[in-house]
Protein backbone atom coordinates (compact mmCIF):
# COMPACT_ATOMS: atom_id res chain seq x y z
CA UNK A 1 0.00 0.00 0.00
CA UNK A 2 1.55 3.47 -0.78
CA UNK A 3 0.49 6.78 0.54
CA UNK A 4 0.37 9.05 -1.82
CA UNK A 5 2.14 12.78 -0.50
CA UNK A 6 0.24 15.81 -0.31
CA UNK A 7 -3.45 14.12 0.36
CA UNK A 8 -2.80 15.13 4.40
CA UNK A 9 -4.15 18.17 4.90
CA UNK A 10 -4.57 21.53 2.75
CA UNK A 11 -2.01 22.47 0.04
CA UNK A 12 -1.17 25.92 0.10
CA UNK A 13 -3.37 27.02 -2.90
CA UNK A 14 -6.69 25.22 -0.68
CA UNK A 15 -5.74 27.84 2.01
CA UNK A 16 -5.77 30.86 -0.27
CA UNK A 17 -8.72 30.26 -1.90
CA UNK A 18 -10.33 29.53 1.59
CA UNK A 19 -9.51 32.30 3.02
CA UNK A 20 -9.53 34.88 -0.03
CA UNK A 21 -13.68 33.47 0.49
CA UNK A 22 -13.69 34.56 3.99
CA UNK A 23 -12.03 37.79 2.84
CA UNK A 24 -14.85 38.32 0.37
CA UNK A 25 -17.53 37.54 2.54
CA UNK A 26 -16.56 39.48 5.42
CA UNK A 27 -16.10 42.52 2.76
CA UNK A 28 -19.76 41.99 1.95
CA UNK A 29 -21.10 41.74 5.29
CA UNK A 30 -19.12 45.23 6.23
CA UNK A 31 -20.63 47.17 3.35
CA UNK A 32 -24.24 45.48 3.77
CA UNK A 33 -24.41 46.23 7.56
CA UNK A 34 -24.20 49.69 7.34
CA UNK A 35 -27.37 49.87 4.70
CA UNK A 36 -29.57 47.62 7.13
CA UNK A 37 -28.61 49.71 9.47
CA UNK A 38 -29.95 52.84 7.93
CA UNK A 39 -32.89 51.14 6.87
CA UNK A 40 -33.89 50.31 10.29
CA UNK A 41 -32.83 53.69 11.35
CA UNK A 42 -34.81 55.51 9.01
CA UNK A 43 -38.03 53.09 9.29
CA UNK A 44 -38.10 53.84 13.18
CA UNK A 45 -37.96 57.46 12.80
CA UNK A 46 -40.69 57.34 10.15
CA UNK A 47 -42.51 55.52 12.90
CA UNK A 48 -41.67 58.42 15.87
CA UNK A 49 -42.73 60.63 13.25
CA UNK A 50 -46.28 58.95 13.13
CA UNK A 51 -46.45 58.70 16.78
CA UNK A 52 -45.74 62.31 16.95
CA UNK A 53 -48.84 63.26 14.22
CA UNK A 54 -51.07 61.10 15.86
CA UNK A 55 -50.49 63.11 19.29
CA UNK A 56 -50.04 66.28 17.58
CA UNK A 57 -53.81 65.54 16.26
CA UNK A 58 -54.77 64.73 19.91
CA UNK A 59 -53.57 67.87 21.12
CA UNK A 60 -55.37 69.68 17.92
CA UNK A 61 -58.64 68.05 18.84
CA UNK A 62 -58.47 69.47 22.54
CA UNK A 63 -57.06 72.74 21.33
CA UNK A 64 -58.51 73.84 18.34
CA UNK A 65 -54.65 74.82 17.55
CA UNK A 66 -51.69 73.27 16.35
CA UNK A 67 -48.62 73.39 19.15
CA UNK A 68 -46.76 76.56 18.47
CA UNK A 69 -43.72 76.14 16.09
CA UNK A 70 -40.51 75.03 16.88
CA UNK A 71 -39.28 71.54 18.13
CA UNK A 72 -38.68 72.43 21.88
CA UNK A 73 -42.34 74.35 22.10
CA UNK A 74 -43.64 71.16 20.57
CA UNK A 75 -41.71 68.95 23.30
CA UNK A 76 -42.65 71.46 25.97
CA UNK A 77 -46.74 71.44 24.84
CA UNK A 78 -47.25 67.55 24.44
CA UNK A 79 -45.03 66.88 27.77
CA UNK A 80 -45.55 68.88 29.93
CA UNK A 81 -42.56 69.01 32.78
CA UNK A 82 -45.88 70.98 35.27
CA UNK A 83 -47.40 67.34 36.21
CA UNK A 84 -50.42 68.40 36.35
CA UNK A 85 -51.04 69.72 32.52
CA UNK A 86 -52.10 66.69 30.25
CA UNK A 87 -49.12 65.14 28.79
CA UNK A 88 -50.08 63.78 25.32
CA UNK A 89 -47.04 61.23 24.96
CA UNK A 90 -44.18 59.94 27.48
CA UNK A 91 -40.69 60.03 25.27
CA UNK A 92 -37.95 57.16 25.81
CA UNK A 93 -34.86 58.85 27.03
CA UNK A 94 -33.27 58.40 23.31
CA UNK A 95 -36.47 59.88 21.82
CA UNK A 96 -35.45 63.64 23.12
CA UNK A 97 -31.86 65.33 24.18
CA UNK A 98 -32.76 68.24 26.35
CA UNK A 99 -35.79 70.62 25.24
CA UNK A 100 -35.37 68.27 21.89
CA UNK A 101 -37.20 65.53 20.44
CA UNK A 102 -34.77 64.15 18.13
CA UNK A 103 -34.81 61.33 15.52
CA UNK A 104 -32.72 57.98 15.53
CA UNK A 105 -29.20 59.86 14.74
CA UNK A 106 -29.95 62.02 17.69
CA UNK A 107 -30.68 64.81 15.52
CA UNK A 108 -33.20 67.46 16.03
CA UNK A 109 -36.84 67.29 14.64
CA UNK A 110 -38.06 70.61 12.56
CA UNK A 111 -41.42 71.54 13.39
CA UNK A 112 -42.93 74.89 12.13
CA UNK A 113 -46.08 75.84 12.54
CA UNK A 114 -47.86 76.94 10.51
CA UNK A 115 -46.23 74.48 7.84
CA UNK A 116 -44.49 76.31 4.46
CA UNK A 117 -47.42 76.18 1.85
CA UNK A 118 -45.26 74.61 -0.45
CA UNK A 119 -45.22 71.65 1.62
CA UNK A 120 -48.60 72.02 3.69
CA UNK A 121 -51.79 74.02 3.67
CA UNK A 122 -51.24 76.94 5.96
CA UNK A 123 -53.37 75.63 8.93
CA UNK A 124 -51.39 72.85 9.34
CA UNK A 125 -47.65 72.10 10.37
CA UNK A 126 -43.80 70.49 8.66
CA UNK A 127 -42.25 68.37 10.52
CA UNK A 128 -39.53 66.75 9.44
CA UNK A 129 -35.68 64.88 10.13
CA UNK A 130 -32.67 65.58 8.41
CA UNK A 131 -31.91 62.06 7.84
CA UNK A 132 -29.02 60.65 8.08
CA UNK A 133 -26.50 63.58 6.97
CA UNK A 134 -27.82 65.21 9.74
CA UNK A 135 -28.62 68.66 7.75
CA UNK A 136 -30.92 69.80 5.04
CA UNK A 137 -30.12 71.81 1.83
CA UNK A 138 -34.25 72.30 1.24
CA UNK A 139 -35.61 72.43 4.35
CA UNK A 140 -36.52 68.63 4.65
CA UNK A 141 -36.38 67.97 0.79
CA UNK A 142 -33.17 66.56 0.90
CA UNK A 143 -33.02 62.79 -0.39
CA UNK A 144 -32.41 61.87 2.81
CA UNK A 145 -34.66 63.60 5.06
CA UNK A 146 -37.97 62.15 6.10
CA UNK A 147 -40.98 64.94 6.20
CA UNK A 148 -44.59 65.10 6.94
CA UNK A 149 -45.96 65.91 3.67
CA UNK A 150 -44.12 64.21 0.68
CA UNK A 151 -44.52 60.19 2.25
CA1 LIG B 1 -30.53 65.37 4.99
Amino acid sequence: MTLRTGEKGFTLLELLAVMGIIIIIAASIFTIIPGIREKTQKKATKAFMERLEITIEQYYDDNRIYPSTGIAALKATLHPSNATSKRYIEFDSDEVDGDNIVDEWGNPFVYSQPGTSTHNTATTYDLYSTGSDGVTSSSGGDADDINNWSR
